[in-house]
């Protein structure tokens, strides 16, 4: 929700412009209230707001401003939502610009300039990245097979609608996915895409799948060093299921979704939010009862129940993910 006049004139920091902390504070509250969700999406929103930031920012201020500045606006976006990785290697990136700029000695209205490229870039590359991820994974199903995903992933349904395109005839299954029912985006997308969908209840995954599921398609929030994956919560049970039925369980992840922040062993922190999500179909009757309420919304699906990981430059094995950071990333050293 944007702020009231009188909120936004006493918070604006030194060297934004209201229309610039506009930007951010908006993009911030748009993935907070997961108006813009997904891991892809929110990424997007998060290099956009930065692009428009630096270009709003008040003339006259030094590179060094303009810079602290922006880490001001990185900040406030991570701390948004804290699982997905991609929003804070998204603001890094467009940050890692905006200072080597200032190392080359650039103006400050250069230093402007490179973050604004920056973040455009960034959207505009993670669209590209989307569709050569679900290319790759795509080859990986089977013609005529009935492929199962979970919650709502771009990846993922670019996935399986590339495969239908390419003529494999194949039939999706989505998963409701409690509480905010993510599944009827994805039921949505993937018929008007074409695709045969068939949509269950969470906790019919386990029967569905061992009726026939040949293969299972999700997307990430977080992809570790060790290779094991966070994504929506419920995705580690149809993971689990996946390993005792013996079907593939493959991971359609962008590279900034690749964490370098867990080379060094930084938890990866699991969302919780509030309990009212979770309760809202229960009767008025049911909350005077005192039961306490958890609403973890994601979950940690170790590297040994994951077949393959498709990232937009190569297909991974999980144990592969350490190196494949390394190579992206480095160390992250500086990184907010
Ligand atoms: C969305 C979710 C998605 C990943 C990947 O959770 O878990 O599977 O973010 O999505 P939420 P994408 O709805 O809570 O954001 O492939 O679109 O990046």
């Amino acid at each position: 929700m944007a702020p009231g006049r009188g909120e936004q004139a006493r918070s604006i920091p030194a060297g934004a412009s209201p229309v610039a902390h506009l930007a951010v504070r908006q993009a911030a509250e748009s993935i907070r209230t997961m108006q813009a969700r997904g891991a892809g999406k929110i990424a997007r929103t998060a290099a956009k707001a930065l692009a428009d930031h630096a270009m709003h920012l008040n003339g006259g201020a030094s590179p060094d401003a303009v810079v602290h500045e922006l880490e001001r606006a990185g900040r406030e976006l991570v701390a948004t939502r804290p699982t997905a990785i991609s929003l804070r290697v998204a603001v890094n990136v467009v940050l890692g610009q905006a200072r080597g700029a200032r190392a080359r000695g650039a103006s400050a209205a250069d230093v402007k300039r490179v973050a604004y490229e920056s973040g455009t870039r960034f959207a505009h590359e993670s669209l590209e990245a989307v569709q050569r991820v679900a290319a790759r994974a795509a080859e990986w199903l089977e013609p005529g097979s009935t492929v199962l995903t979970h919650c709502h992933s771009v990846a993922a349904v670019e996935t399986l609608k590339r495969a239908h395109a390419a003529g494999k005839a194949i039939r999706a299954v989505c998963t409701e996915t409690r509480p905010w029912f993510q599944g009827h985006i994805t039921a949505r997308q993937l018929r008007e895409g074409g695709v045969d969908t068939t949509f269950i209840v969470d906790s019919a995954a386990f029967q569905v799948m061992r009726e026939g599921i040949a293969a299972v398609v999700v997307g990430a929030d977080t992809v570790t060093a060790a290779g094991s994956i966070y994504n929506k919560v419920g995705t580690a049970s149809v993971a689990l299921a996946a390993k005792d039925l013996g079907i593939p369980f493959y991971v359609a992840a962008e590279s900034y979704k690749f964490s370098p922040f867990t080379l060094r062993g930084e938890p990866v922190v699991i969302e919780e939010r509030p309990e009212d999500e979770v309760l809202a179909p229960a009767p008025p009757e049911f909350r005077r009862l005192g039961v306490r309420v958890r609403n973890p919304v994601f979950d940690e699906t170790p590297g040994r129940l994951v077949t393959r990981l498709a990232a937009e430059d190569r297909a991974l094995e999980p144990g592969q993910c350490r190196e494949y950071i390394l190579g992206r990333y480095g160390d992250a050293e500086g990184w907010i």
